[in-house]
Order: structure tokens, then sequence, then C-alpha cells
């Protein structure tokens, strides 16, 4: 019987999600309502659902709420600084081919102080899935102005409201070069799990961005009261848009919201392209580095 079984209906279960968990580190930081967790507990039916190898899947984050998502899992986890985890990421599958190497964490850490290695893992397509945790804002440190605040929203550092002109993220990994980008809310949790699943099995730089409720920061000083409101929210303005143009799906304030898998193509990743290039340039003395890289 396991540890931590979970009584459902006066039946003794365990809970799909605990053996992905390092129980050691909980209780977890995170508040009520905070739409972090909801993603963890699709990740991790995500990793099941792809039947990896767990020992060959690394995950590494930044710093900020998001970013202690690295130190609850129980896989090889990295906790880096702020902004370097796509950085660090890009060393491990380097250094090691063979590992699947997924990078969790806020979108302050991935597109603030992160921005220049993003644009680049992506214009390289370096062999990396990303998960973008957007709360629009930094929680960890108090509710700042994040790139993706939307205009008109208020943060600590905005209070009259947000004048600067925030990030369509969806888009900019798309142009960047991603070769899969994807929006969901932790209201799609089924639809989630299954990019996750998805950017777990493809090679190249994969962008997942979910939009998650800061019920603490973000939420309170916009008055849009708890997390579930936000999910209300959420479930009631989304559309599920698979065709759209990702120039087409920038957010606003509490408007509507595109959601959706908006690519999903090929291209060489780093690897590849290194590895075609110096076998051009040197014939067979070269030998390829790192081939079995990310093969089902
Ligand atoms: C070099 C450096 N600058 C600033 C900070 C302070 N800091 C820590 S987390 C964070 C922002 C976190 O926001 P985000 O990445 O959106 O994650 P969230 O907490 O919202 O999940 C900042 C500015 C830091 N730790 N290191
Ligand atoms: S401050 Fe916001 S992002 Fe951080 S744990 Fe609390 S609700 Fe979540």
């Amino acid at each position: 019987m396991s540890a931590n079984p979970d009584v459902c209906m006066g039946v003794e279960c365990e809970n799909p999600v605990m053996p992905y968990l390092r129980q050691e580190r909980m209780p977890h930081i995170w508040c009520p309502g905070c739409g972090i967790g909801t993603t963890v507990n699709c990740f991790a039916r995500a990793l099941t659902d792809s039947e990896l190898d767990l020992d060959k899947v690394s995950i590494v984050s930044g710093i900020g709420c998001t970013g202690r998502v690295a130190g609850y899992l129980d896989l090889d986890s990295f906790h880096t600084t702020h902004g370097r985890p796509i950085a660090f990421a890009t060393g491990l599958k380097l250094a090691n081919p063979e590992l699947k190497v997924v990078v969790y964490s806020g979108d302050g850490d991935l597109t603030a102080i992160g921005g220049n290695h993003f644009v680049h893992a992506a214009r390289r397509n370096m062999d990396l899935l990303v998960v973008c945790v957007n709360n629009f804002t930094y929680g960890m440190t108090g509710g700042q102005c994040a790139p993706t605040t939307p205009l008109g929203a208020k943060q600590t550092t905005m209070p009259y409201g947000n004048f600067e002109q925030s990030f369509n993220l969806a888009h900019l990994a798309d142009a960047c070069g991603a070769v899969y980008v994807a929006r969901w809310t932790v209201f799609h949790v089924k639809q989630l799990a299954r990019a996750m699943k998805e950017g777990l099995k493809k090679r190249g730089f994969v962008f997942i961005e979910v939009m998650a409720p800061c019920p603490t920061l973000f939420s309170r000083r916009n008055r849009l009261g708890d997390g579930v409101e936000q999910v209300k929210y959420y479930k009631e303005r989304s559309k599920i848009n698979h065709e759209a143009d990702t120039k087409d799906v920038a957010l606003t304030f509490q408007g509507d919201i595109t959601v959706g898998k908006f690519v999903d193509r090929e291209r060489p990743t780093w690897l590849d392209g290194m590895n075609s290039h110096y076998s051009d340039v040197f014939g067979d003395k070269y030998k390829p580095y790192g081939v079995t890289d990310g093969e089902d």
C-alpha cells in the first residue's frame, strides 16, 4: 500500500501524481488558488503517457514561484539562476544528447531577464521542451510588471495601470523558429497534458504557454477575485483555434483568449545542423555527435 493513499468514496487509491513528487519537499510554497500546481499535475500525467524512461528526462527551472517546480519533481532536477534555465538546459542537452531536457519556468524568468536565451534557443532549434507558466506578473518578488503584463493591468510597479506593450509569447516563439507552439490555460487540463506529452516526444524547440492565475498578486491588485474566478474567466473567454496565426493571438487584459496548437512543423535541430554541416566539410573523418538524440 502506498505511504500516501488518497481516500476516494471509501476506497484507498494512490494519487497518480504522487510518484512524481519529492514527498520530503512538501508542503509546497504555492498560495491557495495558484495555478502552478495544476500545471504540474498535467505534466506528471504527460510523463506517464509519454512512457519515457524517467532516468532520461531532466527538468530545469529558473527562479520564481514557477521556478520551484524543478525542486518538487522527482526527476533529475536543476533549480538554476534567474533567467538562465535555457542556457543551463542547452549545456545539459549538448553534454548528454540522450536526455529529454525540459525547461519549466515563469514568464518573467523566461522572457524578461531570460529573453535573450529564449529567442536564440528557438532560432537555433535547440532540442528543448519549454513550459512557460504565464501569470502575467513577477509572482515571487511581489507582483512587478512583466513583459507579459497586459496593457491596463495594475501591478506594484504600474499602480495606475500598465502602459507598456506586452509580448505575445506564442508569436515570439513562432517568429524565432520554434517547431511547436501551443497555448492552454489551467482550465484546459486534458489539452495541456496532451500538449506536454506531444512536447516530450517532439524533437526541437517546443514552446507551451500556460495561462495560470496568481490570485495573491495579479488578481488581488486587479480585483479579479480568487483562483476559481480566474479559471471561470478562462473557461468563458477561451476559444480553441488550432489554425490561428500566432500574430493574431495576443492576449489583452481580461479579454478573449485564443488557445490551441498553433505551430507543429519540422526543422533540423541544432545538433542535426552541426552534424550535417561537419559531415559535408570533413566527410567520413567526422563522427556525428549524439545521433540517437530524441528518437522515440
Ligand atoms: C539576477 C536576479 N534578478 C532578480 C531576481 C529577483 N527575482 C526572483 S524571481 C523574479 C521574478 C519571477 O517572476 P516569474 O519568472 O514570472 O515567475 P513567477 O514567480 O511569477 O512564477 C525576480 C525578479 C533574482 N533572483 N535574480
Ligand atoms: S505569489 Fe502568485 S504565483 Fe506565487 S505562489 Fe502565490 S499565487 Fe502563485
